[in-house]
Parts: structure tokens; C-alpha cells; sequence
């Protein structure tokens, strides 16, 4: 043990202790079910944890998406909604809340995240552009495929090396960004697709400095740079945490500048916007915004509800306010450090620095008698739950899909087990019980077999496959 393991996260920050800004009105009872029913859950879920009933979970670490809980001011602005069919009131308060916080210009709203990727990929691919961008994520790199587009992983080298710390792993290299365009030339690239923070990296954050470079490289080419803006709110965090020269600014003045210096953004507001549905997509440029206005009515709804009740917007227009409260990102993603720091401290392998939404264990060192094709962060999955009925989702090669030329999976180099943690839903005890589970998971190591996959769909695999025990 070390001392940092005796102290409190706020001693650790040099400071009397912290907490989260809230306290909790209503509760939902939580069921652990024995493990002889875990055993029988699991292989009906075909030792998929995303096949599982939600009932048969203790501690559900899925996904920090839509998961979150919303406030008493949330919950009444849901009485509030206009449920008429144009024009609602709700739309106008959750476009003047982007507009206010993110500071884009033209805002529809979308169904949640991929809806929002589907229209601006079809909007702003032509076949067989390019998309380069800071890793892949599954559902946003499908979109831009079913475009036409080939994405290109531009990501720095360190973000492929768990156990590399390095402040910003989320960054750009934008000497292999220039290279790409200088080989494929300006007009052959659709645009920059940014994430920050990276989920696929581990939570990584990208830099003010690079974004700042990257607009400045994108001018020079005339190439558009989107942003998916996801986990935005809990990148500006980093930046305010490690910048030179933003410590004394708030999130949201962080949010703001980085944000200025895209052309427009995509969102799963069930992550940093707090709420358990609802996306948005907006730009800055006119005509870019009237072609999504026109095929939005396509995929999602009317211009003024994408796919969303007049109240879904209104919880979003003031989850979107709160969400941007330095207090409340500060209790967020520490509660993810305070268990990636004890896990860390166990010797329990993760993913280092621990990112914004969850930890990432790091499957490959926990079963390196495995081959990759033996799923690891999928079995790995299936151990917690079996252990205590903990929920973590796989993002390893059955994430990763197959390429769609050769038909072979992919082989990512990161083989992870994600632990993420929703938003203002769990304690502290959890997180230990959460890394009692881990721990116990890695003592038993050796003697865990690996999987086979025996059905998998087309698209986003990962979601609906079915495994069995090697
Ligand atoms: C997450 C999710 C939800 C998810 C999606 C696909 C597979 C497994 C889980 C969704 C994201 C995301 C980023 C960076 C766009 C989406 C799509 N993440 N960008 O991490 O993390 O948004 O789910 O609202 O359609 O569990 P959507």
C-alpha cells in the first residue's frame, strides 16, 4: 500500500476533501442474484454482457450512456414539455443552450448520437473520400463507411500503448494528417473527425494546443473539421487539470474555445448532456446546415424535434447547463479515478492515465495465455459479472468488426474491458465492491479459459454475438 492509499482524493489533491454537489432524493433498490443464476444468465446471454436483463445486474457498468441520473430541475422541466409537433418551446431553450454553451450557430436535434453521425456523414462524405480521425469509434465509423468514406486512424502512437502516461493520448499527429493529405491531396479528404475525449483510447482528452494546430493545418488545406462532441464537457476538464494557462478558467470557457475552433459538432447527449435520450448535430455554415435540415426529416423528425418528445429536449437544455458546472465535472470524473487509483495502487492492469468516463482494464496482460482471437476483454467481461454481477462492456477485436475489404477481423491493438461509470448513479462503496471484483477476477487469472464466437451479425457485431467457453 502506498500513502496515496491512505489519504482521501481530496488530500491527495493537496486539499481537504470533496464531494459530490448533490444528494440523493430517491433511490432504486439493487438485486444481486446468486452465482449458480449468474452461470445460467450468462451462458443464456451467450457470454455476451450486452444480451443480459438489466434485473439480472448488480452493479451496471455497461455504459455511462443515457444511464445517467437527472435532477429534480430535469425531472420538472419534463412536465414542461410543448408536445407539439413544430416549433415546440423546448426546441428554441435546447438550441440557445448549444448555442450558448458550445457556441455553434445552427443546431437540429437528433434521435441520440448516431442519428446525428448518419446525417452528417451522408451530408458531407462524397465515396471514397477520406476521414481521418483521432481513433475510431464503432458507430461513428460505420456511418462514415455506409457514406462511402474510409476512415483513417490518426490517433498519436502513444494512445495504442495502455500503459504509456501521457497527458493527452487523445491528440492528433498531425505529421501523418499532413502526410495523408499531402499523398491523397485536399479535395480527396471529407473532413477531420475529432472526439474528445477518445472512448476507444480509454477516456483520453485532446489538447487545446493540438486542436489550435489541427485548425490551423485544416485552413491551409481548406479541409472542414468536426468535432464529436460527446464527452466534450469531461475533455475540457483535462485541458483546465493539465494546460499551461487554463487552470483559472471555467469548464465552460474551455468548452467554448475548443469548440471555436471546429466547424461544427455531433452529439450523444446521453453522455456529458446528462440526459437518457437525445442527440444533436450543429454547424456553422449555412448551406451545410440547410442540406441536414432537409434529411432530417428523412431519418429522425421535424427540424424542431429529431426524433425527440418536446420534454426530452427540455431535460437537455437544462442537463446541458448543469453539465458544464466545474463542480459537478469535477466529482464525475474523479469518482472514475478514485477507482482507477485503487485499482491502480491493487496492481490490477489498466489503462493509463485513467480518461474521463471509466476505466479500461487492460485484458491482454490479464490473460496472456490467450490469442486475441480467443476474445479476452470478452471474457474478461464475463468473469466480473460471474464474480459478482458487475456489468462491463468488451472494447477488444469483437468491437473492432472486420474490415470490410478483406473480411478478417480487425486486430486493435487495445484488447480492453470498459468499466464505465454512469453519471451521478453510484457511490463510492460501489466502486469498491467494484474493484474487490476486479481484483478477485485477476487472482483467478490462470486457470480462465477463452471464447469462441458461434454467431455474429453484420453490423456492430458486438452488440447481438454469442459466444461459447473454449
Ligand atoms: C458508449 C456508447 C454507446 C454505445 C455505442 C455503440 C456501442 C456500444 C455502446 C456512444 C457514442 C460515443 C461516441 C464517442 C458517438 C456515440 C454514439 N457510446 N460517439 O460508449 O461514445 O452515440 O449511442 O447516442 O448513438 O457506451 P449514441
Amino acid at each position: 500500500m502506498t500513502q496515496s492509499n491512505l489519504q482521501t482524493m481530496g488530500q491527495q489533491f493537496g486539499r481537504r476533501s470533496w464531494a459530490e454537489p448533490w444528494k440523493i432524493k430517491m433511490v432504486e433498490p439493487l438485486r444481486l442474484i446468486s452465482r449458480e443464476e449468474r452461470e445460467k444468465a450468462l451462458i443464456e446471454a451467450g457470454y455476451n454482457t450486452f444480451l443480459l436483463k438489466s434485473e439480472d445486474v448488480y452493479i451496471d457498468l455497461l455504459t455511462d450512456s443515457g444511464t445517467g441520473a437527472m435532477s429534480d430541475r430535469q425531472w420538472a422541466g419534463m412536465m414542461l414539455g410543448d408536445e407539439a409537433y413544430a416549433g415546440s418551446r423546448n426546441f428554441y431553450n435546447f438550441e440557445a443552450a448549444v448555442q450558448t454553451y458550445y457556441g455553434y450557430k445552427y443546431i437540429l436535434p437528433t434521435h441520440q448520437g448516431r442519428g446525428a453521425e448518419h446525417l452528417i456523414s451522408l451530408a458531407a462524405i462524397k465515396r471514397g473520400q477520406y476521414v481521418p480521425g483521432n481513433m475510431y469509434f464503432t458507430t461513428t465509423r460505420l456511418h462514415q463507411e455506409l457514406a462511402g468514406g474510409i476512415f483513417v486512424d490518426m490517433i498519436i502512437d502513444e494512445a495504442h500503448d495502455p500503459q504509456r502516461p501521457y497527458p493527452f493520448k487523445g491528440n492528433i499527429d498531425l505529421d501523418k494528417l499532413e502526410t495523408l493529405i499531402k499523398r491523397e491531396g485536399a479535395e480527396n479528404i471529407a473532413y477531420v473527425s475529432l472526439a474528445g475525449t477518445v472512448n476507444m483510447a480509454g477516456g483520453q482528452p485532446v489538447s487545446m494546443a493540438n486542436v489550435k494546430a489541427l485548425r490551423e493545418l485544416s485552413d491551409r488545406y481548406g479541409i472542414k473539421v468536426f468535432l464529436d462532441a460527446t464527452r466534450m464537457v469531461e475533455n475540457a476538464f483535462f485541458i483546465q487539470e493539465r494546460e499551461d494557462g487554463y487552470a483559472g478558467k471555467s469548464i465552460a470557457e474551455i468548452l467554448k474555445e475548443f469548440c471555436s475552433y471546429t466547424d461544427g459538432a455531433w452529439m450523444s447527449a446521453k453522455k456529458d448532456n446528462l440526459v437518457n435520450i437525445g442527440g444533436w448535430l450543429a454547424v456553422n455554415d449555412w448551406t451545410l446546415f440547410e442540406e441536414l435540415r432537409n434529411l432530417v426529416v428523412v431519418f429522425e423528425g421535424l427540424h424542431t424535434y429529431g426524433g425527440l418528445a418536446g420534454r426530452d429536449m427540455e431535460a437537455m437544455a437544462i442537463g446541458i447547463a448543469e453539465s458544464v458546472q466545474d463542480d459537478h465535472v469535477r466529482a464525475r470524473v474523479g469518482q472514475v479515478r478514485y477507482l482507477g487509483e485503487l485499482l491502480t495502487v491493487w496492481g490490477s492492469p489498466i489503462v493509463q492515465p485513467v480518461g474521463g468516463h471509466a476505466v479500461f482494464l487492460d485484458a491482454r496482460r490479464f490473460y496472456p495465455q490467450l490469442r486475441q482471437d480467443q476474445f479476452p476483454a470478452q471474457t474478461l467481461a464475463a468473469e466480473m459479472y460471474l464474480d459478482s454481477g458487475i456489468r462491463s462492456m468488451e472494447r477488444g477485436i469483437a468491437s473492432a468488426g472486420r474490415d470490410p475489404k478483406t473480411g478478417d477481423h480487425y486486430y486493435p491493438r487495445l484488447e480492453l474491458t470498459r468499466l464505465t461509470i454512469p453519471r451521478r448513479v453510484y457511490t463510492q462503496a460501489h466502486m469498491d465492491v467494484v474493484a474487490e471484483s476486479v481484483r478477485a477476477v485477476y487472482d483467478a487469472r490462470e486457470q480462465t479459459r477463452g471464447l469462441k464466437m458461434v454467431y455474429e451479425p453484420k453490423y456492430l457485431r458486438f452488440f447481438q454475438a454469442r459466444f461459447e467457453r473454449l
